[in-house]
C-alpha cells in the first residue's frame, strides 16, 4: 500500500516487475535509470549473487514531480523469476501498487510466462489482493529477436496465453533496445495512480 504523507503532501508507491526469470525485468530498470535520468533520484540497486543472476531484486527510485499538489515518488522492484525463489517474491509483492508483468517472447519460454503469471495470481491471493483488481500491464519483451530470426511466440498466442482472461494494457517491447519501456511503464503508473486516487476517494 502506497504510504501517504499527508502533512508534506508526499505519496509514494510501488510498482513490481514481475515475471519468469531471464524475461527482461531487470534489462528495463536499467534502461529506465539510462534514460529517465530527470526522473531517478538515486542509484539503482541490484542485489546480485552468482553471476549476474537476480538472486534478491533491484530497486530504483524515480521522482514524478507534482501532480496534482503533490510530490509523486516510485519505487519500482523487480523479483527474482526463477522458479526457486518463491519466498523472495512474496516479500518483494508485499505492500505492491501496481505491477508490470514482463513476458519471455521466446518460444522456448512459452510454458514459463504462464507458470509464473500464475504464481503472480496466487502470491498475492495471499496478501489478499486480486490479480483482476491490482493495477496490472503486460510487456512482451525480446520482440526485437524476430529479426535474428529466432522462434518467437506470434502477439496473438501470448495476447490469448496471459491476457485472454485479465484483458489488461499490453506491449511488445524490446527492453535491450529500448523499445516499449517507456510505454509500459508510463502505462502502469498511470493505472497505479489512478487506482490509489480510487482509494483515497473510498477512504474519504
Ligand atoms: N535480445 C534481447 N535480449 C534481452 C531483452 N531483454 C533482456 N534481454 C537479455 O535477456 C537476459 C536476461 O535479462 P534480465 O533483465 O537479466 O532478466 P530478468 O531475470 O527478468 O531480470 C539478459 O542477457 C538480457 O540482456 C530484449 O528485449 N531483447
Ligand atoms: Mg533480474
Amino acid at each position: 500500500m502506497a504510504i501517504f504523507d499527508m502533512k508534506n503532501r508526499v505519496i509514494e508507491c510501488k510498482i513490481v516487475y514481475y515475471g519468469p526469470g531471464r524475461g527482461g525485468k531487470t534489462t528495463n530498470l536499467k534502461y529506465i535509470f539510462e534514460t529517465f535520468k530527470k526522473q531517478v533520484t538515486g542509484e539503482m540497486v541490484s542485489i546480485n549473487t552468482r553471476g549476474d543472476r537476480t538472486l534478491f531484486f533491484d530497486f530504483l527510485p524515480l521522482g514524478l514531480g507534482k501532480i496534482r499538489g503533490c510530490e509523486v515518488k516510485l519505487q519500482l522492484y523487480t523479483v527474482p523469476g526463477q522458479v526457486r525463489y518463491k519466498s523472495t517474491r512474496k516479500l518483494v509483492l508485499k505492500g505492491v501498487d501496481g505491477i508490470v508483468f514482463v513476458a519471455d517472447s521466446l518460444l522456448v519460454r512459452r510454458k514459463h510466462n504462464m507458470l509464473s503469471l500464475r504464481d503472480l495470481q496466487q502470491n498475492l491471493k495471499e496478501q489478499n489482493m486480486s490479480i483482476f483488481k491490482v493495477p496490472l500491464v503486460l510487456q512482451y519483451n525480446k520482440r526485437d529477436l524476430a529479426s535474428n530470426g529466432i522462434p518467437l511466440i506470434p502477439l496473438q498466442v501470448m495476447e490469448r496465453d496471459l491476457n485472454r482472461q485479465l484483458k489488461v494494457p499490453s506491449f511488445p517491447a524490446s527492453a535491450l533496445k529500448g523499445t516499449g519501456v517507456g510505454r509500459t511503464l508510463k502505462e502502469s503508473i498511470k493505472l497505479t495512480l489512478h487506482h490509489l486516487q480510487q482509494e483515497l476517494k473510498w477512504a474519504k
